[in-house]
Order: C-alpha cells, then sequence, then structure tokens
C-alpha cells in the first residue's frame, strides 16, 4: 500500500469547545479503543511517566495499565503535571496547539517532569488521537521493488516519477538534481542582496539574528517573490511545474499560493550567537494542527551549497510514519539521521510531519529559498482554511486563530532566544 500524504482528520468546522468532562464521555472511549495499545507501547518503549492534568480545582492522570492507556481522577506520584485553563485544555484535545508551541511562547505550566517528558508526552496525545505510532519495530525503507531503498539516493528528472512520488513517502524527504540551473542560483543571490534593504527589524516580515561580534543580520526574509524575479521564474518555469506534478504523485495537490510568508529567502551567516537562523529537529507541524494539514511539503532550494562547512539540513528517515518526539530526536534518534549536502540548484523536499533540523554554518555563509507545496483544500473546507502560506516553518495560513496568535508571540521571543532552540 503506498503511503498517502493526505493525514487530515480534522476540519475547523468541527472545531468546539471541549472541557475533559466531555471530552473523557465522548471522545477518550473511542480514541483508546482505536490507539490506546499504541499508546501504552510508546510509554513503556520511551519509559514515559503518567501524566497529570489539571484545570482549575480538578485534576486526571493518564498513565498505561500494561496494555492501554487509561485515565483516573487525580494526580499521582511521579507524574508529569501540567496546568491548564479551559481554553488550553480545549485546544490541546483538539490538536489546535501542542506542548511543543506552549512551552516555546513559554505559556506552559508544567511541573515534575523534564523537558523531554514533555516532549515524549506532546508525541503520545498525538498518538492518542491521530494513531500515529510514536515507535515501530517493524518500520522498513523499500522501493516500489521492494527491494532496500538507499537512503542517500540523489534523484534527476530523468529518474522514473514513481520513484521519486514513492521515496518521498516512503522515507519522508527527497533530495533533487538537475531540475534547475545552478546558473540561476547567482542571480536569486543578487535578488536576496537587492531585498535587503527592503527589510527591517520589527517589520512583521522579516526574522533577525545577532553574531558573535553584536550586529544584527537578517536571517529571513518572508514574502520574497514580489522581489524576485528570479524565484518568480523558477516558480513559474514548465521545470517547477513538471516537478509539482512528480512529487504530487496520486495524492491532489493545491495551486502554488499566491499570497501569504512564502516564499521565503533564508540567510545563514556565520556564527550566530542569539536569534532563531539554524534550528535543531523540529517538524514543521510540531506546533499543532497536523490533523487538519498534514502533509505538506516543503522544498528548499540551494542558492548557494550546502554541506558540513557551510550548514546543512538534516533529516530524520521515515520519522512522518513514526512520531519520535523532538527531544529524543535531539539527544538519541532511533530512526536514520540523513545529511542532504547540497549543490547550487539543487532542491530538498521534506514533509511538514518529518523531523529536520539545519546544521550551523562553520566557514562560509549559506542561502536557501524554502517554499511549500500544500495538498488541495478538502471540499467543504474552509475558504482561507489550512497552511497555505508554505513557508518552511509550515507557517499558520487561515484557520487556527489560537495557533497563529501564538506564532506571533513565539516569533517575539524567538528574536530574543539564544540560536540553536
Ligand atoms: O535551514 C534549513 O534548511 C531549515 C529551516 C527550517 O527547517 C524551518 O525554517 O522550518
Ligand atoms: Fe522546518
Amino acid at each position: 500500500m503506498p503511503i498517502r500524504l493526505d493525514r487530515r482528520t480534522r476540519r475547523d468546522a468541527d472545531l468546539r469547545h471541549v472541557d475533559m468532562e466531555s471530552f473523557l464521555a465522548r471522545d477518550f472511549p473511542g480514541l483508546v479503543s482505536r490507539h490506546g495499545p499504541l499508546v501504552a507501547r510508546g510509554i513503556a518503549s520511551l519509559q514515559a511517566p503518567p501524566l497529570s492534568i489539571e484545570i482549575g480545582d480538578s485534576s486526571w492522570s493518564f498513565s498505561s495499565d500494561g496494555a492501554t492507556l487509561v485515565v483516573s481522577r487525580g494526580t499521582v506520584s511521579g507524574a508529569l503535571v501540567v496546568t491548564f485553563d479551559e481554553t488550553e485544555f480545549s485546544d490541546w484535545a483538539q490538536n489546535q496547539r501542542s506542548f511543543n508551541a506552549m512551552l516555546t511562547a513559554r505559556e506552559l505550566r508544567h511541573r515534575g517532569g523534564s523537558i523531554a517528558d514533555i516532549s515524549v508526552w506532546d508525541s503520545l496525545w498525538l498518538t492518542l488521537l491521530e494513531g500515529w505510532p510514536v515507535v515501530d519495530d517493524t518500520i522498513d525503507f523499500i522501493d516500489r521493488h521492494r527491494a532496500p531503498l538507499d537512503l542517500g539516493r540523489v534523484f534527476t528528472p530523468a529518474d522514473d516519477p514513481a520513484d521519486v512520488a514513492h521515496f518521498l513517502r516512503e522515507a519522508g524527504y527527497l533530495h533533487l538534481r538537475g531540475w534547475l540551473d545552478p546558473a540561476d542560483m547567482n542571480e536569486v543571490s543578487s535578488d536576496i542582496d537587492r531585498a535587503l534593504p527592503d527589510y527591517r527589524e520589527g517589520d512583521g516580515r522579516s526574522w533577525w539574528a545577532t553574531l558573535a561580534d553584536g550586529s544584527r543580520r537578517c536571517v529571513r526574509l518572508q514574502e520574497f517573490l514580489a522581489r524576485s524575479p528570479a524565484t518568480s521564474a523558477i516558480l513559474r518555469g514548465e521545470r517547477w511545474e513538471q516537478l509539482r506534478g512528480v512529487l504530487a504523485g496520486d495524492d491532489l495537490l493545491g495551486p502554488p499560493p499566491v499570497n501569504g510568508r512564502g516564499p521565503e529567502a533564508l540567510i545563514k551567516p556565520i556564527g550566530v550567537t542569539v536569534g532563531a537562523s539554524d534550528v535543531s529537529f523540529h517538524r514543521d507541524c510540531h506546533f499543532g494542527r497536523h490533523a487538519y494539514n498534514c502533509s505538506n511539503m516543503v522544498t528548499g532550494i540551494a542558492v548557494t551549497g550546502s554541506g558540513e562547512a557551510n550548514g546543512q539540513l538534516r533529516v530524520i528517515a521515515g520519522s512522518h510514519r513514526v512520531l519520535m518526539p523532538v527531544e529524543i530526536a535531539k539527544s538519541r534518534p532511533y530512526l536514520p539521521v540523513v545529511a542532504v549536502p547540497t549543490e547550487p540548484g539543487d532542491v530538498t523536499v521534506h514533509l511538514t510531519c518529518t523531523l529536520h533540523e539545519s546544521t550551523p554554518p562553520l566557514v562560509e555563509e549559506r542561502r536557501v529559498i524554502y517554499t511549500g507545496l500544500s495538498l488541495a483544500p478538502r471540499a467543504d473546507d474552509a475558504a482561507g482554511a489550512g497552511d497555505g502560506d508554505g513557508d518552511g516553518d509550515g507557517g499558520g495560513g487561515g484557520g487556527g486563530q489560537a495557533l497563529a496568535a501564538l506564532r506571533e508571540r513565539i516569533s517575539r521571543i524567538l528574536l530574543d532566544e539564544t540560536s540553536r532552540t
């Protein structure tokens, strides 16, 4: 069975206020019968403590009975305890916001557990809601003919489109070469230089970082398309259209985004000390709304080359299929970590559900353009809902007002944050 990109199970139209009692009465029994054993397996494998949730004067605890997930009243000893208000719980119970998002926004109230425990429970909760397993001992990587997949494979336009589409779905990422003209990258880079004076700190469409010498540098230029004729020519070109068709495979993609924050130009200077330039392992959907939007694709156009010397993208193969918690990915990943070193004009693709990071440049600056390809809206999706801006951070688009507001707060915090959050 080919793996489908479309993992959407929830719609904005179904959002309602959910309190714990109604969640436990209406939703929990069905979720536990479908996904409880998967959660219990994850608890055992990752040695997760129980999770206690406090809301007002009430509290509940979630733990494993060895076979499935069970809930009891009150807090239990040794638990990770999270305190929610009513709205926070409602958002969390409907995959609108994750622990990760609240933690990054400095809004998560917790005690009794480690940051790793919080990350593990973020994944376990999504396992409960969506059936996405945290561990899977049977996962393998095979090609269309059931031979082992070469995880370092680079695909060109001469490759069979079915193999390209299959690799993306199987491994969660792609490395493409020969699709774009490397000579065009100089022009894209010049467009970045020409666009830079249009961006100011605090303008709401750029990210900035402090370098070792104390200077501030623009590291992310959003709304870049209007300022880059070279990027515009690439994204409107026949080759890009061909690539969209190949990547789509049997899934239906939406039209390219015409507005929103993407495409974004990312500049990766050497020696960033403060600010979000190089990002440690994350999923672009890990702040929430996975079940409303995923999986979309994020394409990175290598303007400069990338590698160990000037920083590169690293992905965790299969992490769109196995919900490895972010903190575990950083410390003891249990799936293959694959570096994707690029030449100018190469394209990388990752799914919004695939764990990825960028390593900091050591000797040379790196530049890359990120733009997204989204699934076609579902028939009854509200107009503007979904993750339509298609930028590298899997941004909010329409829909998910709670998450959109939170993203704004997070981006302000990231401005002051020590690099590699
Ligand atoms: O720097 C990169 O290549 C990745 C950036 C990224 O993952 C993001 O902005 O979400
Ligand atoms: Fe990302």
